[in-house]
């Protein structure tokens, strides 16, 4: 039977269960990735589990996200990291050598193969042909181990590309337009695999772009097909022997795919469904005004695209650029894993030679990597850079994850980075837009958003086209490989004193006796639950980093998430967060799983949850649940008390379980969506019991 890419990759690496979209699998990793900032929990859970060496083809340890080092924490962490590396056996990126996903994606990433990595954007390495997804820490270092991943079997979204990009518009464009059609919800469980003539035109750091964002659409990963233009980049990389062509069957069959959508709320995606999609039919509205949308593929023709931007503050709100020119701006920030490649900054050189920043603008640059840091020396446009009047920051993650350069109060900051998160900026009320390196250089020049198509009749500035290079700047390095095994015995673990060892889960009771601690709404993401900004030097002390769970939502005054959920458990209740749709999204960050499991939750009760944050809370021992009716959800409220019986059972098979709320005298019902593995994590109290009691 014809296969699409997806398909050939998992069915090389499967390990166990079928290949039948939605029933639960394993595959067989051969390469994982992890950043500081989930890595250091990622490393001492792999020292808990007791594994002496890594047992994957490839490990790579990053530090690119803690940089700024205020206070002795970040660098207790990276020197952690380089120690526990080099004696486990995993290679070490060292601060400075650039973002994890760029620097994999020119030195690791390899076609056909399958990465597990510590952060969500992972699937960066999907613009090389292979399937790299992101997980928790705990999933990645059971990888590390040599342990088969498990998740659900995707289904998978064809995303066909025709025609070729126009000047001016980039694939940063193409993946804001996969995001106005297919949203940031409703995507879970499904692959979105890139295929068509289009393809051909797009270099990898561009592919990479696509992929890199596609964790906004909240998929398991996105791939693109691997072809001459990957053979180039490999062999300019000097790692010809690396490339294997593959592609999806020329057969191959995408679809149907059906999402339930608003019929009025979503009416506008409903028609962007109608408009690049095949085969699309709308079902009639249920009594909640819900609808079936299925379709074939996506079809985006490049040709006809525009300049797209992210408005705030969601990468889901997808407007044209021509729509909301003339906007002042105060801060454009060019750079993250999403767009910091060497023609993304050429690009950018391009357009400021000559040219001075607007008076009233900020600018400023990361570049991905220090390879690309270097080209650009070497090429001459880092100097144009700063004559022009551009900050150049390291190659790290920096302002992306409110690592400094946070806004003014009130201003618009324009930024090439695929999160916009209320706050994520470090600056309460922000408003972040998320555009291409095109569209920010414009605003750069100009103080007002601007449509970069615009510059020629504004500024004179022709669009240079800056081809991919024939040979990369190679020096590894900043890259240290570990000791071998037999001196991996010499090498004493660096451990500061803010390294502190993170807590084990409880296995399930008989019964769950619960309090609402949090009633939430749609949309909450990560950084709602454990943001990151200044608290990110936190994440190897659980007892101090669960002290800002829910930082965001506490209200003045009152006693913050933590303290009411620790008076909760002084009462003798388990903890309970109620959300609404699409719970979790964005980061893959454990810690708002561990933080809240420290903190005493049991269980999470929502309208659903996102992929990777719905496998962190089952990795630490907390029951993720959904609300079988909106009517209910809306009826429950904070302080409720929540009564689970039988608990040990419904765990182990009940498809849905009934809720008693004692408080107002009700029972409602919620599914239980757990795959079988998964059960058996749960009632060992997580997954860190799970694999020490020999649990696959
Ligand atoms: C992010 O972009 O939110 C992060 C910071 O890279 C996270 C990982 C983390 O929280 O450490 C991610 O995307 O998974
Ligand atoms: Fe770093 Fe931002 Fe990319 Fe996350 S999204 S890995 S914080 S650059």
């Amino acid at each position: 039977m014809a296969q699409t890419l997806t398909e050939k990759i998992i069915e090389a690496h499967i390990a166990s269960g079928n290949m039948r979209p939605g029933e639960e699998i394993a595959i067989n990793i051969d390469q994982t990735l992890t950043q500081d900032a989930t890595g250091t929990t990622a490393f001492l859970l792999f020292e808990a589990m007791g594994i002496e060496r890594v047992r994957t083809e490839l490990s790579v340890s990053y530090v690119d996200h803690n940089t700024a080092q205020f206070g002795p924490e970040n660098h207790n962490d990276h020197l952690y990291l380089q120690s526990v590396a080099r004696k486990v056996g995993a290679h070490f990126s060292r601060p400075g050598n650039g973002i994890c996903h760029q620097v994999h994606l020119e030195r690791f990433a390899r076609p056909g193969r399958t990465l597990l990595g510590s952060d969500s954007h992972t699937p960066t390495a999907g613009g090389m042909g292979m399937i790299a997804i992101g997980a928790g820490g705990l999933d990645v270092a059971v990888a590390m181990g040599g342990g088969a991943f498990y998740t659900t079997c995707p289904q998978v979204i064809g995303v066909e590309l025709r025609g070729e990009l126009r000047d001016w518009v980039s694939a940063k464009d193409i993946i804001l337009r996969l995001l106005s059609i297919l949203t940031t919800r409703g995507n879970v469980g499904t692959v979105a695999e890139y295929f068509g003539e289009g393809v051909k035109s797009l270099p990898v750091p561009a592919r990479a772009t696509c992929t890199n964002m596609g964790a906004e659409l909240g998929v398991t990963t996105s791939i693109f097909p691997a072809d001459e233009v990957t053979q180039q980049f490999l062999a300019a990389q000097g790692r010809s022997e690396q490339f294997e062509p593959l592609a999806a069957d020329a057969d191959a069959d995408y679809g149907p795919v059906t999402k339930r959508l608003h019929a009025e709320k979503d009416a506008a995606t409903i028609e962007n469904i109608r408009r690049y999609c095949t085969g699309v039919s709308v079902g009639e509205p249920d009594a909640e005004g819900m609808v079936e949308v299925s379709f074939g593929h996506v079809v985006i023709n490049m040709s006809e695209l525009e300049p797209l931007a992210a408005a705030p503050s969601s990468p889901g709100n997808v407007v044209r650029v021509a729509d909301v020119a003339g906007e002042e701006v105060r801060q454009v920030l060019i750079g993250s894993c999403t767009n910091s490649s060497y023609q993304d900054l050429m690009t950018v050189a391009a357009v400021l030679t000559e040219q001075t920043v607007h008076p009233d603008v900020e600018l400023a640059i990361a570049p991905g990597s220090r390879q690309v840091l270097t080209m650009l020396g070497r090429e001459r446009a880092l100097s144009e850079l700063v004559r022009a009047g551009a900050r150049v920051l390291e190659s790290a993650c920096g302002p992306c994850i409110g690592q400094g350069l946070s806004p003014a109060e009130g201003v618009a900051s324009l930024r090439t980075f695929n999160r916009n998160f209320p706050g994520r900026s470090g600056t309460t009320d922000d408003a972040v837009y998320l555009v291409s390196p095109q569209t920010a250089v414009a605003a750069a020049l100009t103080g007002e958003i601007t449509d970069p198509r615009d510059l020629t009749a504004k500024l004179d500035i022709e669009y240079t086209d800056v081809p991919a290079p024939g040979r990369f700047l190679v020096d590894d390095g900043m890259i240290e490989l570990p000791a071998e095994e037999q001196e991996a015995g010499d090498v004493k673990i660096v451990r500061g004193s803010t390294i502190v060892k993170p807590p084990l889960g409880d296995p399930p009771g008989e019964q769950l006796t619960g309090k609402v601690i949090i009633k939430v709404g749609d949309d909450i993401t990560t950084d709602h639950i454990m943001p990151a900004g200044t608290l990110l030097k936190l994440r190897s002390n659980v007892p101090e980093y669960a002290r800002y769970v829910f930082a965001p939502l506490n209200e003045p005054d009152n006693p913050t998430f933590a303290e009411r959920a620790v008076a909760a458990g002084n009462d003798g209740f388990e903890g309970v967060i109620v959300a609404g749709d699409s719970y979790g999204q964005g980061s893959s960050r454990e810690h708002a799983a561990l933080c809240p499991m420290y903190l005493g939750i049991r269980a999470v009760i929502a309208r659903s949850i996102e992929r990777i944050h719905q496998a962190n809370l089952v990795n630490f021992g907390i029951l993720p649940l959904t609300f079988r009716s909106a009517a209910d959800a809306d009826r429950v409220r904070p302080d409720d008390e929540l009564v689970i019986e039988n608990l040990r059972d419904a765990i182990a098979s009940a498809e849905t379980v009934t809720v008693a709320d004692r408080t107002q005298g009700f029972e409602f019902e919620c599914d239980v969506k757990l795959a079988p593995r998964q059960r058996s994590v749960l009632a060992a109290g997580g997954l860190l019991r799970h694999t020490r009691a020999g649990g696959k």
